[in-house]
């Protein structure tokens, strides 16, 4: 290839590789599959080795700059970055709505008449952040810093594949400069998170530490690793050429240049619908992939903007509306130690009462002697802690700054908390055990819950509490007494009539038809959780066949190692657990004959899916079977080890974390297609 051609070959790339990065990050749209993007890129690459002068700033092969900086320089905003008033109630929206009017000179008479046109978005929880365009070309990446001043992290927004290097289309000003929110998706959160506890090091506390974390790394290389993402709100300084005349507008020219924007933004007219879209995004917050801490809202005319004008450093025409916070200061109040199924003790946090996350929390979870360790955590600290949706409120940071001059260290007991007997340490040296099985009675009320459970033996109508009580008049010993139950016996229970007590009992008989892996399930064997326990019952047909198999064969099957096959060898030849067993068959369960699947041939051996979302076409248990049965395994979470996401309607963090750790994504055609069901 000669010289001239090569470069009008790497124009052709940039622009070819540019268009499908517009198409895969902002219109969500794919035109090629990934190998011939890959093969563009390596192409570019090479033609680009070969002619190094061919190199340009705005080649999507110069993302990543490898040389570290030593500090962030300086950059004076043009036009300062604003922040933005709050409102927590809808009579503070009503009244941010009427001081806009009062500015506007509205008369009562037309308040009524003719509403305000807003544009309402979410608002995102991360970094806000200035891009600079000069002809298109990004040239500047700052930092909010005190709004007049921030830092230049030019070098560190270049790795961020949401963010162009040159802008699509025509038509922009030839300086523009737009702002946005930079952020760490959930998913991509957590698979940090767990890195770093891998490698002993530091977790984020929460996503937006994490984005802003990953933004201040003077080596770019870091940053690219981070997966950062960006929104853009708002074009801010602009020169030499025209804008729309109103922000929505504005917002879709950004987008059309390639900018990405938040696909919830809408336009509303007055503060009913800014309610109504506050209500309906909270509603979707969990399941969004993102963090939210609110909603902001805009009025739309940029004239109407320029009448109500700005106090101090913030728009008199804007506003956020806050979400209940996820992170509350408060004081931890003692510990305490939780004993499960498995003997594992736990400790638990109990705190001064807090409103966090939409809800008063006093209790929350500490995971394990480690984390307290890592926390540096002690009783009578103050302590920020986090609820974020439906997960189980959690201890972030100790605020060191405020611990009292008198606390106490967090230890360890050396007996069962509830059985006294010896607390014994696991072989990995993080969890504390009792040993004691079902001599504990904490452990006996938790096994017998677990057999109870939905996936297992699912009496129904069995609940936590009628356990409870149940154990506390001693009449479960075991699970195999639950089949030893009289309705006479839960008639004395507190809330039961004769008809609720004959309503259990029938339950309780009716689980007697199971199947073999739900009351393997249910046995509550160590790790031995529903998909092993499936496994299990497809490699050896019969109780019995598990009941003998040694730790060889055990390892044959399938997700199958050392330490699940000891902890099934382990867990029958306990002669405590082989009386209950036989117990439970002598009361009559009983479940029908299991074909052994012979796996070896299968189209899917030896690989891994995760199934999520809602399918169309049959259920995920259908789908999970149909892989199973070709040979592949079915995992309940994504992680590096993922071959496939099988991803239907509404698929949410899943597919986030799939897409950020690139594993293959099948809709449920191609996985129909592959499976060749039909
Ligand atoms: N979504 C959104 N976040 N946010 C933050 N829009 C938005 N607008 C802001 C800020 C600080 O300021 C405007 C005044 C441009």
């Amino acid at each position: 290839m000669t010289a001239d051609s090569a470069e009008k070959r790497v124009a052709e790339l940039c622009q070819q590789i540019d268009h499908h990065n517009y198409l895969y990050y902002i219109r969500d749209q794919i035109e090629v599959p990934d190998a011939e993007y890959d093969r563009l890129m390596q192409e570019l690459q090479d033609l680009e080795h070969q002619y190094p002068q061919l190199i340009t700033s705005e080649s999507p092969t110069q993302r990543v700059g490898s040389t570290p900086l030593t500090a962030f320089s300086e950059v004076q905003h043009e036009q300062p970055m604003l922040s933005l008033g709050n409102v927590f109630t809808e009579q503070d929206l009503i009244d941010f709505d009427q001081r806009v009017q009062d500015r506007l000179g509205k008369q009562d008479s037309e308040r009524s008449m003719e509403s305000l046109e807003y544009v309402c978005e979410p608002k995102l929880d991360g970094v806000a952040v200035s891009l600079l365009y000069r002809d298109g070309k990004l040239v500047r990446g700052a930092t909010r810093g005190d709004g007049s001043q921030g830092e230049d992290i030019t070098q560190n927004v270049r790795t961020i594949s949401t963010i162009p290097l040159q802008l699509q289309g025509d038509g922009y000003p030839q300086t523009l400069e737009v702002r946005g929110e930079l952020f760490i998706a959930k998913s991509t959160f957590e698979a940090i998170n767990a890195d770093a506890l891998k490698h002993d090091q530091k977790p984020f506390v929460n996503p937006r530490n994490a984005a802003s974390g990953s933004l201040r790394q003077l080596d770019p290389r870091i940053t690219a690793k981070r997966n950062l993402e960006i929104y853009v709100y708002a074009a801010g300084w602009f020169e030499d050429g025209e804008l729309a005349d109103t922000h929505y507008q504005r917002l879709m020219q950004l987008h059309q240049w390639g900018l990405r924007t938040n696909p919830e933004i809408k336009k509303v007219q007055g503060v009913a619908e800014c309610q109504a879209y506050y209500e309906e995004i909270g509603k979707k917050r969990d399941d969004l992939p993102y963090e939210i801490d609110g909603v902001v809202y805009k009025l739309n005319s940029i004239e109407l903007q320029d009448q109500v004008g700005f106090i101090s450093r913030a728009p008199r025409w804007a506003t956020a509306h806050k979400f209940p916070a996820q992170e509350e200061l408060t004081t931890l109040l003692d510990v305490e130690f939780q004993v499960g199924r498995t003997g594992a003790i736990t400790p638990v946090a109990r705190l001064e009462p807090v409103f966090v996350g939409g809800v008063t929390i006093s209790n929350a979870t500490l995971h394990n002697m480690d984390e307290i360790k890592r926390l540096d955590l002690h009783i009578g600290d103050s302590v920020i802690v986090r609820r974020a949706g439906d997960v189980i409120p959690k201890v972030v940071q100790v605020v060191k700054e405020r611990r009292p001059s008198v606390t106490t260290e967090i230890t360890m007991p050396d007996k069962c908390p509830i059985c006294e007997s010896e607390v014994l340490r696991d072989e990995e040296g993080i969890i504390y055990r009792c040993n004691a099985g079902l001599y504990c009675a904490a452990q006996r009320k938790e096994s017998i819950k677990h057999f109870a459970s939905r996936k297992a033996l699912d009496i129904q109508g069995l609940g936590d509490k009628i356990v409870e009580q149940l154990c506390a008049l001693d009449l479960l010993q075991s699970i195999a007494d639950l089949y030893q139950l009289k309705s006479e016996q839960l008639v004395e229970l507190e809330g039961f009539g004769e008809k609720s007590a004959n309503k259990l009992t029938a339950a309780i008989e009716a689980s007697k038809q199971t199947t073999l892996p739900k009351f393997i399930f249910g046995l509550g064997i160590r790790e031995v959780g529903e998909t092993t326990a499936k496994q299990l019952a497809n490699q050896f047909g019969t109780l019995d066949a598990i009941q003998n198999a040694d730790q060889e064969s055990l390892e044959q099957t399938p997700e199958i190692g050392p330490i699940v096959a000891a902890h099934i060898t382990h867990f029958f030849h306990d002669s405590h657990n082989r009386a209950v067993i036989e117990g439970l068959l002598a009361a009559g369960i009983v479940w029908p004959d299991i074909e052994v699947s012979v796996v070896s041939e299968g189209v899917f051996n030896g690989l891994v899916f995760v199934v999520t979302g809602k399918l169309e076409q049959m259920s995920r248990e259908d789908a999970k079977q149909k892989i199973e049965s070709l040979g592949g395994k079915v995992s309940g979470s994504v992680s590096a080890k993922t071959d496939y996401l099988l991803a239907g309607e509404k698929a949410g963090s899943k597919l986030a974390k799939a897409e950020a750790l690139g594993v293959k994504i099948l809709d449920e055609d191609q996985f129909i297609e592959l499976a060749n069901i039909l």
